[in-house]
């Protein structure tokens, strides 16, 4: 009995040595240690072992159970540290490697054109003012002394999203709203979306646009020359040429277009600006008095000047730009170039 046991014994150990994995490891401990295990059979037959061997016989099985159990112990320890080895060598991350760049975004031109041109206003003491895009007929045409027969009023030229109410036109609905909140002297920038229901090379039935509007005492028409000559320069160069031409709009008299020298051509005469040599900016005039009735404001005491320009169509000037559809296809191609 006693050699067999010690057979038993070196057979586990060959068999421990050998496995290779936790899960064949587990098999031999089964095979050997288990409750129907090869050792646990041994011991049950401790009746056939002579009477006075047996303590010898039970003290050297509970050895060789030990061993067994601590060698299958160290074994499992091995294999787990292997294994962990083999995940840390797989998994293994050279920090000293250089990352992979990323493109960074960028604003886009008319967010870029938008933020020059608004900053150039608050140098000249003009602060920034939102509104509704959906607005209500009163404030985008009735209080702007729009007449509900005006050629503007044409269903051809508004989206109409009820009776009464309206995608504005322009952001003029905004300085309305400013004047009736606040009494003068006002000094106001509105930068939004508009909507028209227009579609070719330079027409998109949403675009941006920039009111401004200044209110105060003895403003005059030499004033709004000034400021806009100065705007102007600043943003198309000191040397570029102005010219203020009569024109009519129903929310200011005088009204004015200004046009500055064709950039493309500078005043030769070109496709862009159809041979003129000059390219048309912006619409400007002064507040027309019906406008500051309507807002509560006296037209004796106060007078101001207003413009509105088309924010694509300065970018489209600034960069030479023939298609103004181009700003809403988000190609990345033709925005990282700004
Ligand atoms: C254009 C240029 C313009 C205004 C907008 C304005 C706003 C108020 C009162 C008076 Cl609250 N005027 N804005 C003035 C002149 C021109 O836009 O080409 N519009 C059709």
């Amino acid at each position: 009995m006693i050699a067999e046991l010690e057979e038993l014994q070196k057979r586990a150990e060959t068999e421990i040595a050998g496995a290779g994995t936790e899960k064949e490891l587990q098999e031999v401990k089964t095979r050997y240690l288990g409750r129907k295990g090869l050792l646990t059979g041994l011991l049950r037959n401790i009746a056939n072992v002579s009477p006075n061997e047996r303590p010898l016989f039970g003290r050297q099985s509970n050895e060789v159970k030990d061993i067994l159990t601590g060698k299958i112990e160290a074994a499992l320890q091995g294999i787990k540290a292997v294994e962990k080895g083999d995940t840390l060598a797989r998994e293994r991350v050279d920090v000293t490697l250089e990352g992979r760049r990323i493109k960074p975004g960028r604003l886009h031109p008319v967010t870029q054109v938008r933020e020059e041109i608004c900053s150039i206003f608050a140098s000249f003491g003009f602060s920034v003012v939102e509104g509704p895009e959906v607005e209500q007929d009163y404030y985008n045409f009735e209080a702007l002394n729009i007449p509900k027969d005006h050629p503007a009023r044409d269903m051809q030229d508004t989206f109409y999203i009820e009776d009464n109410i309206v995608l504005r036109t322009h952001t003029s609905p905004v300085q309305v709203r400013t004047m009736l909140k606040q009494p003068p002297p006002v000094r106001i920038l509105s930068p939004g979306r508009v909507y028209r229901p227009d579609s070719d090379v330079s027409h998109t039935p949403m675009f941006h646009q920039i009111e401004g509007l200044l209110v105060d005492k003895e403003v005059t028409f030499a004033d709004l020359k000034g400021i806009l000559t100065v705007f102007l320069q600043e943003v198309f160069g000191g040397d570029t040429l102005i010219r203020f031409r009569p024109s009519f709009f129903p929310f200011t008299e005088p009204s004015a277009e200004v046009d500055i020298q064709c950039v493309m051509c500078r005043g030769e005469g070109c496709r862009v600006c159809g041979q003129t040599g000059w390219l048309e900016i912006l619409g400007a005039g002064m507040v027309h008095p019906e406008v500051f009735k309507n807002v509560g404001y006296d037209p004796e005491e106060y007078s101001g000047f207003a413009f509105g320009l088309g924010i694509e169509r300065i970018a489209m000037l600034k960069y030479g730009i023939s298609d103004i559809r181009l700003f809403f296809e988000n190609d990345w191609r033709f925005l990282e170039q700004f």
